[in-house]
């Protein structure tokens, strides 16, 4: 069965002009889908990852439905606000392949860019504004009905763990020429429980959050330059807010890509910080608790050492978790990220300070 089989079980419609692979995501494999009449995203769902497709499914369509009615009666254009899921021709969520290989469709955002990286301020304020609408879209989501796709995915102390595990087992004989890093981590494991911590003692409430906030998982429309709309929604967990606030600016703070090799040209751009600041406080639209406001700048200090240890667990453990593309990248990828919380360390007091001046506000 070739990929025009697997498109053909699905509502399309027009006939099939082209389809190719599509996009920067590490996690699924994701093409666009050209008719004569229309244009369709297509995912082959990583199942290594995401085990139970029927609960992910049941999640991204409960979600999408549920802001596709919000959206509805606000008036505004269902298939560019929402991802908008087209069903298989037996009217299913997704489609198992003879070889047990998961894929959905959905529509294509049209006139939206997802960018990989920060070209104009304005663009990462917009995506701001669209993560923090997001998560006030979803405040009175029933949250209990929402499975979990990745069990403890941003439970940092958890993740530490697992990154001991790896650094043990070392599989590939890695851990060797990646002290550092591995000192670096152990250095900084007294900090790593705070939100969890917080979050037990009740300090901190659960919220639906998106948990993978990454730029490239925003459309935002060329003609007004909006956040239109909020993609990705496999991880959508009940989660902390000041994750997905952290998890932005990890990747759209950044001077450097995530990726990057010269590690000199690594750092937090303290005015793009300060810019998705307020779009996310704008979007959130007020519901931020004290705690969460103050914890902001942790947030972002979190979300970069948890990600940058699951780099490098994944290096210890033989690149099976991201996709890369190249020898090494997981490892390139892990050392961006505590370059960056380096830097974030040094500008730790400006940090506070720039997310202080915008309590209360
Ligand atoms: P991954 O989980 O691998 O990151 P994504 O769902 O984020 O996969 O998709 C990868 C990329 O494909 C996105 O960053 C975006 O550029 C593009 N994309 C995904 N869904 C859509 C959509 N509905 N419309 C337009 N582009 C999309
Ligand atoms: C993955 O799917 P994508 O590329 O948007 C990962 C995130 C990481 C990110 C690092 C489900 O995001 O948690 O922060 O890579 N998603 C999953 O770039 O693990
Ligand atoms: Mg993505």
């Amino acid at each position: 069965m070739d990929l025009q089989d697997r498109i053909s079980r699905f509502c399309i419609e027009g006939s099939l002009v082209k389809a190719q692979e599509y996009g920067n995501g590490h996690i699924n494999r994701t093409y666009l889908v050209e008719t004569d009449r229309k244009k369709y995203i297509f995912q082959k769902i990583n199942t290594a990852i995401f085990q139970d497709v029927e609960s992910l499914m049941e999640n991204i369509a409960g979600v999408t439905s549920y802001l596709t009615e919000t959206i509805r009666q606000r008036g505004g254009d269902v298939d560019r606000e929402t991802l908008q899921l087209i069903p298989t021709v037996e009217g299913k969520r997704f489609y198992r392949d003879e070889d047990g290989a998961c894929w959905r469709m959905y529509l294509f955002i049209t006139e939206a860019t997802s960018f990989d990286a920060v070209e104009k301020p304005e663009d990462f304020y917009a995506s701001a504004v669209a993560f923090g609408n997001f998560q006030s879209l979803l405040a009175e989501y029933p949250a209990q009905t929402l499975h979990e796709t990745i069990p403890d995915f941003h439970n940092t102390p958890k993740r530490y763990a697992a990154f001991c595990r790896a650094v043990e087992a070392d599989r590939c004989g890695r851990a060797g020429s990646v002290r550092a890093e591995i000192e670096f981590v152990k250095a900084r494991q007294q900090e790593l429980s705070v939100l969890m911590d917080m979050l037990e003692k009740g300090q901190l409430p659960l919220r639906v959050t998106h948990n993978d906030t990454k730029l490239n998982n925003v459309m935002i429309d060329d003609a007004t330059g909006k956040g239109i709309c909020v993609i990705d929604l496999d991880t959508v967990m009940p989660g902390l807010s000041v994750n997905d606030f952290g998890d932005s600016i990890r990747f759209g703070a950044n001077t450097a890509a995530e990726d990057e090799t010269d590690l000199t040209k690594v750092s937090l751009d303290l005015n793009l910080y300060e810019c998705y600041i307020k779009g996310f406080l704008e979007g959130c639209n007020g519901s931020l608790t004290e705690n969460e406001l103050r914890m902001l700048p942790v947030g972002a200090k979190m979300m970069t050492m948890e990600c940058g240890m699951r780099f490098l667990t994944d290096y210890l453990s033989g690149d099976t978790y991201f996709r890369i593309h190249r020898e090494h990248h997981n490892l390139d990828r892990c050392r961006t990220q505590f370059a960056l919380v380096a830097d974030m360390e040094k500008k730790w007091s400006r940090m506070e300070e720039i997310g202080r001046r915008y309590w209360g506000k």
